[in-house]
Protein backbone atom coordinates (compact mmCIF):
# COMPACT_ATOMS: atom_id res chain seq x y z
CA UNK A 1 0.00 0.00 0.00
CA UNK A 2 1.33 3.35 -1.04
CA UNK A 3 2.26 5.79 2.05
CA UNK A 4 0.69 8.60 1.16
CA UNK A 5 1.64 12.12 3.17
CA UNK A 6 -0.76 15.42 2.16
CA UNK A 7 1.58 18.07 3.00
CA UNK A 8 1.07 21.82 2.96
CA UNK A 9 3.93 24.50 2.14
CA UNK A 10 2.79 27.90 3.98
CA UNK A 11 4.16 30.40 2.38
CA UNK A 12 4.23 33.99 4.17
CA UNK A 13 4.23 37.02 2.54
CA UNK A 14 6.39 39.75 4.42
CA UNK A 15 7.13 40.20 8.45
CA UNK A 16 7.20 43.75 9.18
CA UNK A 17 9.74 44.88 12.08
CA UNK A 18 6.59 46.60 13.70
CA UNK A 19 3.98 43.31 13.46
CA UNK A 20 4.17 41.68 16.68
CA UNK A 21 4.48 37.74 17.45
CA UNK A 22 1.13 38.09 18.12
CA UNK A 23 -0.02 38.82 14.48
CA UNK A 24 2.27 36.53 13.44
CA UNK A 25 0.99 33.47 15.13
CA UNK A 26 -2.07 34.49 13.76
CA UNK A 27 -1.32 34.54 10.34
CA UNK A 28 0.08 30.81 10.45
CA UNK A 29 -3.14 29.42 12.58
CA UNK A 30 -5.15 30.74 9.32
CA UNK A 31 -2.68 28.86 7.24
CA UNK A 32 -2.87 26.11 9.43
CA UNK A 33 -6.77 25.85 9.42
CA UNK A 34 -6.71 26.32 5.31
CA UNK A 35 -4.32 23.51 5.46
CA UNK A 36 -6.37 21.30 7.34
CA UNK A 37 -9.46 22.02 5.13
CA UNK A 38 -7.18 20.81 2.35
CA UNK A 39 -6.62 17.28 4.26
CA UNK A 40 -2.82 18.13 5.03
CA UNK A 41 -1.28 16.31 8.20
CA UNK A 42 2.51 18.36 8.08
CA UNK A 43 2.29 22.25 7.46
CA UNK A 44 5.71 23.89 6.32
CA UNK A 45 6.53 27.00 7.46
CA UNK A 46 9.35 29.60 5.97
CA UNK A 47 13.21 30.19 7.67
CA UNK A 48 12.95 32.75 10.73
CA UNK A 49 9.03 32.79 10.55
CA UNK A 50 8.45 34.50 13.18
CA UNK A 51 10.04 37.98 12.86
CA UNK A 52 11.19 39.94 9.57
CA UNK A 53 14.51 38.94 8.64
CA UNK A 54 16.07 41.26 11.29
CA UNK A 55 20.25 40.00 10.09
CA UNK A 56 19.42 42.69 7.27
CA UNK A 57 20.21 44.89 10.00
CA UNK A 58 23.54 45.72 11.93
CA UNK A 59 22.79 45.90 15.54
CA UNK A 60 25.15 46.06 18.69
CA UNK A 61 22.89 45.58 21.63
CA UNK A 62 22.37 42.33 22.98
CA UNK A 63 18.84 43.05 24.21
CA UNK A 64 18.09 44.65 20.79
CA UNK A 65 19.19 41.59 19.16
CA UNK A 66 17.47 39.09 21.52
CA UNK A 67 14.28 40.47 20.93
CA UNK A 68 14.06 38.47 17.90
CA UNK A 69 15.19 35.69 19.58
CA UNK A 70 12.53 33.13 21.25
CA UNK A 71 13.88 31.71 25.00
CA UNK A 72 11.66 28.56 24.68
CA UNK A 73 9.58 26.62 22.07
CA UNK A 74 6.61 26.58 22.97
CA UNK A 75 6.45 29.92 24.35
CA UNK A 76 4.10 32.46 25.59
CA UNK A 77 3.32 33.97 21.82
CA UNK A 78 3.66 30.70 20.35
CA UNK A 79 1.45 28.58 22.08
CA UNK A 80 -1.72 29.30 20.37
CA UNK A 81 -0.15 27.72 17.26
CA UNK A 82 0.72 24.89 19.19
CA UNK A 83 -2.81 24.35 20.78
CA UNK A 84 -4.18 25.17 17.19
CA UNK A 85 -2.01 22.25 15.36
CA UNK A 86 -2.85 19.88 18.00
CA UNK A 87 -6.35 20.15 18.19
CA UNK A 88 -6.70 19.78 14.39
CA UNK A 89 -4.24 16.78 14.12
CA UNK A 90 -1.42 18.50 11.61
CA UNK A 91 2.14 18.72 12.52
CA UNK A 92 4.46 21.57 11.04
CA UNK A 93 8.19 22.44 10.32
CA UNK A 94 8.54 25.88 11.88
CA UNK A 95 12.19 28.18 11.70
CA UNK A 96 12.76 30.89 13.93
CA UNK A 97 15.63 31.84 16.09
CA UNK A 98 16.55 29.63 19.05
CA UNK A 99 17.74 31.01 22.52
CA UNK A 100 19.54 28.14 23.92
CA UNK A 101 21.60 29.54 27.09
CA UNK A 102 24.03 32.00 25.70
CA UNK A 103 24.12 30.18 22.30
CA UNK A 104 22.13 31.82 19.35
CA UNK A 105 20.72 28.80 16.17
CA UNK A 106 18.89 30.13 13.82
CA UNK A 107 16.74 27.02 13.65
CA UNK A 108 13.88 25.05 12.65
CA UNK A 109 11.84 21.83 14.54
CA UNK A 110 9.52 19.09 13.82
CA UNK A 111 6.13 18.95 15.49
CA UNK A 112 4.22 15.97 15.41
CA UNK A 113 0.44 15.59 15.46
CA UNK A 114 -0.08 15.35 18.78
CA UNK A 115 2.21 18.33 19.57
CA UNK A 116 5.18 16.75 20.41
CA UNK A 117 8.63 18.28 19.59
CA UNK A 118 10.20 15.34 17.16
CA UNK A 119 13.64 17.22 16.51
CA UNK A 120 15.25 20.85 16.21
CA UNK A 121 17.35 21.49 13.34
CA UNK A 122 20.26 24.11 13.69
CA UNK A 123 21.23 25.90 10.38
CA UNK A 124 24.85 24.46 9.29
CA UNK A 125 25.00 26.86 6.24
CA UNK A 126 25.05 30.54 7.37
CA UNK A 127 25.86 32.89 4.80
CA UNK A 128 26.42 36.74 4.63
CA UNK A 129 29.58 38.06 6.76
CA UNK A 130 29.92 39.14 10.35
CA UNK A 131 31.03 42.68 10.60
CA UNK A 132 29.29 45.68 9.73
CA UNK A 133 29.85 46.46 5.22
CA UNK A 134 27.91 49.65 5.03
CA UNK A 135 28.18 50.12 0.88
CA UNK A 136 25.51 47.34 0.88
CA UNK A 137 22.29 48.03 0.75
CA UNK A 138 21.32 46.04 3.77
CA UNK A 139 22.94 43.38 5.45
CA UNK A 140 23.21 39.98 5.68
CA UNK A 141 24.78 39.61 8.91
CA UNK A 142 23.72 35.62 10.17
CA UNK A 143 27.74 34.94 10.28
CA UNK A 144 27.01 37.32 13.74
CA UNK A 145 24.13 36.25 15.05
CA UNK A 146 23.91 32.98 14.98
CA UNK A 147 26.21 30.42 16.33
CA UNK A 148 27.42 27.37 13.93
CA UNK A 149 25.60 24.56 13.79
CA UNK A 150 25.97 21.37 16.77
CA UNK A 151 23.14 19.43 15.37
CA UNK A 152 24.24 19.05 11.67
CA UNK A 153 21.88 17.40 9.10
CA UNK A 154 20.40 14.39 10.99
CA UNK A 155 16.68 12.78 9.79
CA UNK A 156 13.91 11.30 11.85
CA UNK A 157 11.10 8.81 11.33
CA UNK A 158 7.93 11.09 11.73
CA UNK A 159 4.53 11.01 9.41
CA UNK A 160 5.50 7.52 8.75
CA UNK A 161 8.50 8.04 6.89
CA UNK A 162 12.00 9.30 7.18
CA UNK A 163 11.93 13.29 7.45
CA UNK A 164 15.24 15.66 7.23
CA UNK A 165 15.49 19.49 7.49
CA UNK A 166 17.57 22.18 6.16
CA UNK A 167 17.47 26.02 6.05
CA UNK A 168 17.52 28.48 3.27
CA UNK A 169 21.30 28.41 2.42
CA UNK A 170 21.67 25.01 3.05
CA UNK A 171 19.37 24.32 -0.14
CA UNK A 172 22.77 25.37 -2.62
CA UNK A 173 24.90 22.81 -1.12
CA UNK A 174 24.64 19.43 -2.93
CA UNK A 175 25.89 17.50 0.56
CA UNK A 176 22.89 19.20 2.40
CA UNK A 177 20.65 16.68 0.78
CA UNK A 178 23.57 13.92 0.25
CA UNK A 179 24.10 13.74 4.21
CA UNK A 180 20.43 13.55 4.58
CA UNK A 181 19.41 10.65 1.55
CA UNK A 182 22.65 8.59 3.20
CA UNK A 183 20.24 8.39 6.29
CA UNK A 184 17.21 7.47 4.34
CA UNK A 185 15.61 10.80 3.81
CA UNK A 186 12.29 9.93 2.00
CA UNK A 187 11.35 13.91 2.58
CA UNK A 188 13.26 17.09 3.12
CA UNK A 189 11.85 20.07 4.79
CA UNK A 190 13.41 23.44 4.07
CA UNK A 191 12.10 26.92 4.67
CA UNK A 192 13.90 30.19 2.91
CA UNK A 193 14.56 34.01 2.92
CA UNK A 194 16.22 35.18 0.07
CA UNK A 195 16.47 38.31 -1.04
CA UNK A 196 16.17 39.33 -4.65
CA UNK A 197 19.36 41.29 -4.35
CA UNK A 198 22.34 40.11 -3.69
CA UNK A 199 25.23 42.62 -3.17
CA UNK A 200 28.22 41.22 -3.62
CA UNK A 201 26.79 39.44 -6.59
CA UNK A 202 24.01 42.08 -8.02
CA UNK A 203 24.33 40.00 -11.68
CA UNK A 204 23.00 36.65 -9.81
CA UNK A 205 20.06 38.96 -9.49
CA UNK A 206 17.55 38.53 -12.15
CA UNK A 207 18.61 34.40 -11.93
CA UNK A 208 17.77 34.62 -8.41
CA UNK A 209 14.12 32.35 -8.60
CA UNK A 210 15.88 30.50 -11.22
CA UNK A 211 18.75 28.99 -8.87
CA UNK A 212 16.28 28.48 -6.40
CA UNK A 213 14.14 25.69 -8.54
CA UNK A 214 17.31 24.40 -9.94
CA UNK A 215 19.20 23.77 -6.52
CA UNK A 216 16.21 22.52 -4.39
CA UNK A 217 14.64 20.20 -8.21
CA UNK A 218 18.44 19.08 -8.51
CA UNK A 219 18.44 17.97 -5.14
CA UNK A 220 15.38 16.28 -5.09
CA UNK A 221 16.29 14.35 -8.04
CA UNK A 222 20.16 13.18 -7.07
CA UNK A 223 19.09 11.73 -4.00
CA UNK A 224 15.63 10.40 -4.77
CA UNK A 225 13.65 12.57 -2.19
CA UNK A 226 10.80 14.86 -1.80
CA UNK A 227 11.63 18.38 -1.11
CA UNK A 228 9.29 20.74 0.25
CA UNK A 229 10.92 24.22 -0.18
CA UNK A 230 8.91 27.41 1.45
CA UNK A 231 9.61 31.05 1.24
CA UNK A 232 8.96 33.83 3.25
CA UNK A 233 8.45 36.36 0.27
CA UNK A 234 7.33 39.94 -0.75
CA UNK A 235 8.62 43.52 -0.06
CA UNK A 236 10.13 43.14 3.84
CA UNK A 237 11.17 46.57 4.84
CA UNK A 238 12.19 47.71 1.84
CA UNK A 239 14.20 44.33 0.76
CA UNK A 240 12.06 42.68 -2.00
CA UNK A 241 12.13 38.77 -1.47
CA UNK A 242 12.10 35.64 -3.65
CA UNK A 243 8.55 33.56 -4.03
CA UNK A 244 8.89 30.72 -5.57
CA UNK A 245 8.08 27.98 -2.99
CA UNK A 246 7.21 24.39 -4.32
CA UNK A 247 6.77 20.91 -3.41
CA UNK A 248 9.04 19.11 -5.47
CA UNK A 249 8.97 15.14 -6.52
CA UNK A 250 11.80 12.48 -6.41
CA UNK A 251 11.73 13.18 -10.31
CA UNK A 252 12.78 16.60 -9.55
CA UNK A 253 9.34 17.77 -11.06
CA UNK A 254 7.66 20.67 -8.80
CA UNK A 255 4.03 19.12 -8.26
CA UNK A 256 2.87 22.21 -6.63
CA UNK A 257 4.09 25.75 -6.87
CA UNK A 258 3.42 29.18 -5.58
CA UNK A 259 1.78 32.27 -7.78
CA UNK A 260 2.61 34.97 -6.01
CA UNK A 261 4.30 36.49 -3.22
CA UNK A 262 2.04 36.62 -0.32
CA UNK A 263 0.32 34.03 2.34
CA UNK A 264 0.17 31.62 0.30
CA UNK A 265 -0.71 27.86 0.94
CA UNK A 266 -0.07 25.05 -1.72
CA UNK A 267 -0.52 21.60 -1.06
CA UNK A 268 0.51 17.74 -2.87
CA UNK A 269 -0.70 14.61 -1.54
CA UNK A 270 3.40 12.83 -1.43
CA UNK A 271 3.65 8.87 -2.18
CA UNK A 272 6.91 8.61 0.06
CA UNK A 273 7.92 5.62 -1.84
CA UNK A 274 8.03 7.56 -4.74
CA UNK A 275 11.67 7.77 -4.55
CA UNK A 276 12.58 3.96 -4.15
CA UNK A 277 12.38 4.14 -8.29
CA UNK A 278 15.62 6.58 -8.07
CA UNK A 279 16.98 5.06 -5.07
CA UNK A 280 17.11 1.18 -6.44
CA UNK A 281 18.53 2.48 -9.93
CA UNK A 282 20.09 5.43 -11.27
CA UNK A 283 20.98 7.00 -7.38
CA UNK A 284 21.23 3.02 -5.86
CA UNK A 285 24.20 4.75 -3.93
CA UNK A 286 25.13 1.22 -1.81
CA UNK A 287 25.70 -0.09 -5.33
CA UNK A 288 27.36 2.87 -8.20
CA UNK A 289 28.89 5.42 -5.49
CA UNK A 290 32.12 5.89 -5.40
CA UNK A 291 33.43 7.05 -1.28
CA UNK A 292 36.56 6.44 -1.68
CA UNK A 293 37.00 8.81 -4.42
CA UNK A 294 35.00 12.07 -2.93
CA UNK A 295 37.69 12.02 0.08
CA UNK A 296 38.36 15.90 -0.49
CA UNK A 297 34.42 16.91 0.15
CA UNK A 298 35.17 16.42 3.61
CA UNK A 299 39.21 16.96 3.42
CA UNK A 300 39.43 20.03 1.79
CA UNK A 301 37.23 23.35 2.14
CA UNK A 302 38.35 25.90 -0.45
CA UNK A 303 39.29 24.90 -3.70
CA UNK A 304 42.93 24.56 -4.52
CA UNK A 305 43.64 24.24 -8.17
CA UNK A 306 46.99 23.15 -9.34
CA UNK A 307 50.24 25.44 -9.87
N1 LIG B 1 18.56 33.16 4.62
C1 LIG B 1 19.49 32.78 3.74
O1 LIG B 1 20.24 31.84 3.98
N2 LIG B 1 19.55 33.48 2.61
C2 LIG B 1 20.56 33.25 1.63
C3 LIG B 1 20.93 34.53 0.99
C4 LIG B 1 22.22 34.38 0.31
S1 LIG B 1 22.97 35.89 -0.01
C5 LIG B 1 23.98 36.16 1.33
C6 LIG B 1 20.17 32.26 0.55
O2 LIG B 1 21.01 31.42 0.21
O3 LIG B 1 19.08 32.33 0.01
Amino acid sequence: MARRLTVGAAQLGPIQRKDSRAQVVQRLIALLRRAHGMGCELVVFPELALTTFFPRWFMTERAEIDRFFEASMPGPETQPLFDEARRLRIGFYLGYAEMAGDKRYNSAILVERDGSIVGTYRKVHLPGHAEHEPWRRFQHLEKRYFDESDTGFKVWRAFGGIIGMALCNDRRWPETYRVMSLQGAEMILLGYNTPVHNPPAPDHDALSLYHNGLVMQAGAYQNGCWVVGVAKAGNEEDVPMIGGSQIIAPSGLPVAQATGEGDELIVACCDLDAGLSYKSTTFNFARHRMPQHYGLITSRKGAEPPP
